[in-house]
């Protein structure tokens, strides 16, 4: 990856601050009159289920528990918001490629969860959670055309990569990054994080103050 220069540490800084604002639950949809009005900028997680979306706010926002995580795949069926300090909104969306979850449930969320993709004017980025021990699938790659499709911005953010050797990481990471350039709307770099071990953390934060600037 490349090196860090003054401006993006100056950013970690202030994004550290940002996340010590508190975060809290504000709104759960599952329908699409269930969304919160559109007021701050909003950053999204998307990603498989079970990849580490709920983990990774939790890290952020420096809160065990304020998204849920779970050991059963598909636990998160709607999309959730939590507001961090006035300034911004986080968006847990609901997990893809969970198979045994039912037809109807699967219509309803990914037809709001496209929704909400492309008609909110909010919405600076959708972090785009990619398992560092899968690599991108194909599952993944539906949902990066379908980015690409709804004109939304997006960045990879690698996950769980505590659970990699040094050589592992550096695999997995030039082989993302690679294919998040194909991608005209993708940003061209990739966050190697981990929840559990604190790793990357402040990197996405201090990216994250950077998009709401
Ligand atoms: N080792 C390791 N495990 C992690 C990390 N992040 C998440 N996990 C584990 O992965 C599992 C799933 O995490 P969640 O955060 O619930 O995943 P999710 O993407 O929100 O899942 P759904 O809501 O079902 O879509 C849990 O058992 C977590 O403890 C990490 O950085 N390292
Ligand atoms: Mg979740």
């Amino acid at each position: 990856m490349a090196e860090t220069d003054a401006g993006e540490l100056a950013d970690i800084e202030q994004g550290r601050k940002l996340f010590l604002r508190p975060c809290q639950f504000v709104a759960g949809a599952m329908t699409a009159d269930q969304l919160p009005d559109m007021q701050l900028p909003e950053i999204a997680f998307a990603g498989r289920s079970n990849v580490g979306k709920s983990s990774l706010i939790n890290a952020l926002t420096n809160q065990k528990s304020l998204a849920r995580t779970s050991q059963t795949p598909g636990r998160t069926r709607q999309l959730n918001f939590f507001d961090c300090g006035g300034q911004l909104c986080l968006v847990d969306l609901p997990g893809y490629g969970y198979a045994k979850a039912s037809k109807t449930d699967i219509k309803a969320w990914t037809g709001l969860t496209l929704d909400f993709l492309k008609g909110r004017a909010t919405l600076k980025r959708v972090m785009l959670l990619i398992d560092s021990r899968r690599g991108i699938g194909d599952k993944d790659r539906e949902i990066m055309s379908i980015f690409d499709k709804s004109a939304v911005s997006w960045a990879v953010v690698l996950t769980k990569i505590d659970k990699l050797n040094a050589s592992e990481k550096v695999t997995v990471t030039t082989n993302t990054l690679a294919e998040a350039a194909k991608h005209v709307a993708a940003w061209p770099g990739v966050f190697a994080t981990s929840a559990e071990k604190t790793v990357g953390i402040d990197e996405l934060r201090g990216h994250i103050f950077s998009l709401i600037d």
